[in-house]
């Protein structure tokens, strides 16, 4: 089943969900190598209501976690991302998401201890009641997704502290898993070799290293900016523009307003973005960095981030934050 790309549903966290059941594939390991590395594996397994094999306690490191969608999940598949809260702990976080919307969107959060340790400038999240200010403060280690019936991987790394493992969605149906990463970070962290870079930061996706070829590869991915990002990744028809993608979004913004559904003039997501071959990765504070292998064909993928913006609360991509990249033979 096949739902609208850029669907958006409120102005909360992500809506990653609503265009997974059409992502694309990700190879499952051991065709990525990166199995081969030597790093600790995270092997977690996502249920229609939860997650599986995340212990309740991990050393500090750089991990290799493979993500498995149970038979349950269906048509939808699964994902998992890591968030470490700060300025409270996990179970407020989780309390502060899933409370009930407050008509004064987040200024109404001050009046606990929760609200006191956020009242940063963050604050400025009210007005058009974008997410509470805890959302940007978060660490976020990023996250992948697979594809029912298939197998994801990520590398990424887990600080010492308290984290959370959730399908960076908060509409999902999984209940997130609290768990403590105890420890150090090791000093002597293995990078995966990858043949480009791709760099997020408000509001830009670009390739700064190396470049995309068809077929199996390691993309580095790091958020450069201040705010976190996600990126998604889709192919295109080979003749896609960066600027039919700009109308699309622009069309797509336009009925988010209004709250009709969009027409579009051109560059029709839902129909003329595959999704297959892509690649969905997940939720990431700035200064962190991941590794995931994908695999592409010859030709054009746009890239988008739908992260809520910290002013406003609306998807980066509303803001320019998408691009298109030619993948090379
Ligand atoms: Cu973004």
């Amino acid at each position: 089943m096949r739902r609208n790309m850029f669907a958006l549903v409120g102005v909360v966290l992500l809506l990653i969900v609503g265009m997974m059941p059409a992502v694309a594939h990700q190879e499952a390991t051991p065709e990525s190598g990166l199995a081969e590395l030597g790093l600790p594996v995270l092997d977690v397994t996502v249920t229609a209501s939860g997650f599986e094999g995340i212990p309740e306690s991990l050393e500090a490191g750089r991990y290799l976690v493979t993500v498995t969608p149970a038979e349950d999940t269906g048509e939808d598949g699964g994902g998992v991302s890591f968030l470490q809260p700060a300025g409270m702990s996990a179970e407020e976080f989780l309390g502060l998401l899933s409370g009930p919307p407050d008509e004064t969107g987040v200024g109404a959060v001050p009046s606990t201890p929760i609200g006191e340790a956020n009242a940063t400038p963050a604050d400025g999240g009210e007005g058009m009641g974008g997410p509470p200010p805890a959302v940007f403060e978060s660490l976020y280690a990023g996250g992948t997704y697979a594809m029912p019936g298939q197998s994801a991987e990520i590398v990424l790394d887990l600080p010492p502290g308290e984290w959370i493992a959730w399908a960076d969605n908060e509409e999902a149906a999984q209940e997130p898993v609290v768990f403590e990463v105890t420890g150090e970070m090791p000093t002597d962290l293995v990078e995966p070799e990858s043949s480009a870079t791709l760099s997020m930061a408000e509001y830009v996706i670009e390739v700064t290293e190396g470049e995309l070829t068809a077929g199996q590869q390691i993309l580095k991915i790091e958020n450069k900016g201040a705010q976190p990002h996600f990126v998604f990744g889709a192919p295109g028809p080979d003749d896609l523009t960066q600027e039919q993608l700009a109308v699309a979004i622009e069309e797509e913004a336009a009925a988010g307003m209004t709250g009709t559904p969009p027409v579009y003039s051109d560059l029709n997501p839902d129909e003329d973005l595959s999704f297959e071959g892509g690649f969905f990765s997940g939720t990431q504070s700035t200064g962190t960095t991941v590794w995931i292998p994908v695999t592409f064909e010859a030709g054009m993928v746009a890239m988008v981030c739908f992260f809520p913006d910290l002013a406003d609360g609306m998807p980066h991509a509303f803001k320019g934050m998408y691009t298109v990249v030619e993948v090379g033979e």
